[in-house]
């Protein structure tokens, strides 16, 4: 044993030592960054922690909270909505570059650098826990495509930094034969200089996709357990040692932690309410809310909750077992469908898949996926096909009949896959409906009526803030739609203010949005941030149609990072563009109240 503790204190000093001296790296991005004024930096409040309430059907796929952006609440970190602000030619490049590429805001994601704090979401009691000390050592595998160096840098650090030396048996990092050059010689840079030698980088020499890229990212690994990340997270306060703690009692249990969501948009970092996961028969991951029956019992709100499937990026699992369980599907393409293949897999074949609600780790949502697949090949009917026909028994029909042009697709061969399923003989779909997920709906003649009772928490709506015109204060002017407000896609101009019409009424509300006679909202284009504002049906998820009043009368769009202004204030056409914000006269604006 003296010779173990050599080791660890070895390792745990090693750490240590690494972590401090690196914490204050310069940013990382294009090119070097110029510090920006204080403000821009995130301040945190240490307060009750709100718990907020997600929808009432929490179906969407991605953030939980389905389409409702969050606002910074106490406890939450409090970001700057201007953290974009663009003020000259290489942040306009940083940031559109970054929704391109990545899908957010690269500007913003650079800005925060590789540490910083994030709100503790734990429900408070989670604090009081305690944790044995004999857990078993973690293997952390990391794989990315294309990702954001500065959000890449922020997952492996946020990691250093929350997580005890001792348990961190290493970071796997699995390059997917990225394309993007500082992925490939600043890193491995960067590596060898700053982090401590048990972070791992593995290249794979052709893309392989998310899914065979963990695959050989586990078969480098030598910890006791697996945790997968995806690229762009942040694990929170003592994140690690609740998800080992199941594991070490039962290594058929796997767990994931509450994936707390960071803005694509803004990066602030919110609390995700404690929702599971499940499907449609369209074989897409949706959330649901948690059967009241599940949150019953003395632990309350910090007990593991059974969960009938995974979101699939971020989970623990003893290594051998998932080995012993068949690992993924290694005919299944880079995207798509491994998380539900897993799941059933799990559940069926004799383990159980948990949520542990006092784990947390943030990841970033984004609205689109940036990157495709070689050959433009739709990978997700085809890692879909592949466990459909393998898992589901007659209850693949429930697919079909939603995708009827996919019933004579070639998926490739699965025997292998078929195989392991006879041979730790696996139960049945059946069995998995009626057991794990029995608020499943099947249409058809064995449809089931029950439906399980779930906490009604009410759906937010955002509330109005202010209610009347809006004044170009230079022209004297309102803001208008160019043509009729109902027209989405329409342009908005000013015009001669007019006290009887509804047409230029504007609502602005908690979630940052305007909206013009009740009808829709004043929006920008993510990608190309040069195109005029314009009025689009309101999306709910901030962004794109979240504006801010600041000083000198300036209307701010999120983001783009820039002030609406005036185009010409002598022209009667009354064009308006948005513009690097200077607070001169044709940007200032007055919303009526
Ligand atoms: O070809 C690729 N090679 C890769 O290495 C494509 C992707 N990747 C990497 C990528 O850089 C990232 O780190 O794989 C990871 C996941 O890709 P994302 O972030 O584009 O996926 P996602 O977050 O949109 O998708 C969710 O569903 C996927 C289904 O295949 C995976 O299981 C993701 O891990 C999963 N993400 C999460 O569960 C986080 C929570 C989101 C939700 C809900
Ligand atoms: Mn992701």
């Amino acid at each position: 044993t003296s010779v173990t503790w050599t080791l660890l204190l070895f390792v745990y000093f090693n750490f240590s030592e690494e972590t401090q001296s690196f914490k204050n790296v310069p940013v990382k991005g294009l090119e070097p960054q110029k510090p920006l004024p204080k403000k821009f930096y995130p301040r945190f409040t240490r307060g009750p922690v709100r718990v907020p309430e997600p929808q009432r059907k929490g179906s969407s796929i991605g953030n939980p909270f389905g389409n409702h952006a969050q606002d910074p609440v106490k406890g939450d970190m409090e970001l700057s909505p201007e953290m974009g602000m663009i003020f000259n030619e290489h942040d306009q490049q940083v940031r559109d570059l970054g929704y391109q590429k990545h899908a957010f805001n690269m500007l913003i994601s650079n800005r925060l650098g590789y540490h910083r704090e994030v709100p503790d979401t734990r429900d408070a009691k989670c604090r009081e826990k305690s944790y044995p000390s004999d857990l078993p050592f973690a293997s952390i595998v990391i794989c990315f495509y294309n990702e954001a160096f500065s959000a890449l840098l922020r997952t492996v650090r946020s990691v250093l930094d929350r997580t005890p030396a001792y348990l961190l048996h290493e970071i796997i990092l699995v390059d997917d034969n990225s394309e993007l050059v500082e992925l490939k010689k600043d890193l491995e840079e960067y590596i060898k200089k700053n982090l401590p030698r048990n972070t791992k980088l593995v290249r794979n020499e052709k893309r392989e996709g998310l899914i065979r890229g963990r695959m050989i990212g586990a078969s480098h690994a030598t910890g006791k357990v697996l945790v997968f990340l995806d690229s762009h997270c942040e694990v929170n306060e003592m994140w690690l040692q609740p998800l080992l703690t199941p594991i070490r009692e039962d290594r058929k249990t796997v767990v994931c932690p509450v994936i707390d969501i960071i803005s694509a948009d803004t990066l602030i970092y919110s609390s995700s309410p404690v929702v599971r996961g499940g499907f449609n028969w369209g074989l897409h991951f949706k959330w649901d809310l948690v059967p009241l029956s599940e949150l019953e019992g003395p632990e309350g709100a910090t007990a593991p909750i059974k969960s009938p499937t995974m979101a699939g990026g971020l989970f623990a699992m003893d290594r051998e077992y998932f080995n012993e369980l068949g690992q993924y599907d290694s005919g299944m393409d880079i995207w798509g469908g491994e998380n539900l293949e897993i799941s059933f897999r799990i559940w069926m074949c004799g383990g159980r898949l948990l949520i542990i609600p006092c784990s947390r780790v943030g990841h970033i949502f984004r609205k689109r996926r940036p990157y495709g697949s070689p050959g433009g090949k739709d990978t997700m009917a085809h890692n879909s096909l592949r466990l459909a026909h393998v898992w589901m028994d007659e209850y693949k029909e429930q697919y079909f009949a939603l995708r009827p042009e996919l019933r004579a697709r070639n998926y490739g061969n699965i025997t292998d896959r078929v195989e392991l399923r006879k041979k730790m003989n696996c139960k049945s779909f059946k069995w998995y409906l009626d057991n794990i997920y029995p608020e499943m709906q099947i249409s058809g003649p064995n449809a089931k009526a029950q439906q399980p009772v779930f906490i009604n928490r009410g759906q937010k709506r955002p509330k109005i803030l202010r209610r009347g015109r809006l004044y170009h204060l230079q022209t004297n002017k309102c803001l208008v739609a160019q043509g009729h407000p109902s027209q989405k896609g329409g342009l908005v101009v000013v015009r001669e203010c007019d006290y009887n019409d509804q047409n230029q009424v504007w609502i602005y509300n908690e979630d940052h949005e305007l909206i013009l006679n009740n009808l829709l909202c004043l929006d920008v284009s993510e990608t190309r941030s040069s195109d005029p504002p314009r009025l689009m049906k309101c999306h709910g998820s901030g962004g794109s149609q979240q504006w801010t009043f600041g000083k000198n009368n300036r209307l701010y769009q999120v983001s783009v990072g820039q002030c609406m202004k005036v185009v010409d204030p002598l022209s009667h056409k009354g064009y308006v563009t948005m513009a690097i914000c200077d607070g001169s006269l044709p940007q200032q604006w007055h919303l009526e109240s």
